[in-house]
């Protein structure tokens, strides 16, 4: 896949709308399209990668911005005391269906390993 393929960097162009929660010169949070939660955010480097386990081999310090915008994201939201998951899919398996790497930020109702 190209990058000029890929669905979130498309949103990252504004070639597609998106409901942004946080934005640094990195990173881009925005609400997830089909909420599974409550609250579900999706945080995503603006630079493609496929997923997360790659970034962590290939630019780790940018996988901890994605975090930490994350995190902010959590507590902007209202979830940071109620608590949240961090989820990355990373590859077929997974679930994964958009090979671009993002979290997903949920929280806002209790979590069960099947969501
Ligand atoms: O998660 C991919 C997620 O991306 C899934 O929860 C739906 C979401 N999605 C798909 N299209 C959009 C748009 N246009 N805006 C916001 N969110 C979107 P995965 O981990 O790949 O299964």
């Amino acid at each position: 896949m190209t990058d000029a393929d890929c669905l979130f960097c498309k949103i990252v162009a504004g070639e597609i709308p998106n409901d942004t929660v946080a934005e640094t010169d990195d990173v881009l949070a925005f609400r997830d399209i089909a909420p599974k939660a409550p609250v579900h955010v999706l945080v995503v480097p603006k630079r493609h990668s496929t997923h997360a386990g790659e970034m962590a081999e290939n630019d780790p310090e940018l996988l901890a911005q994605v975090m930490r915008v994350g995190a902010e994201a959590a507590r902007s939201e209202g979830v940071e005391e109620s608590g949240y998951r961090f989820v990355f899919n990373c590859g077929g398996d997974s679930g994964q269906e958009v090979f671009h790497t993002h979290l997903h930020v949920m929280g806002g109702r209790p979590l069960t390993m099947g969501v």
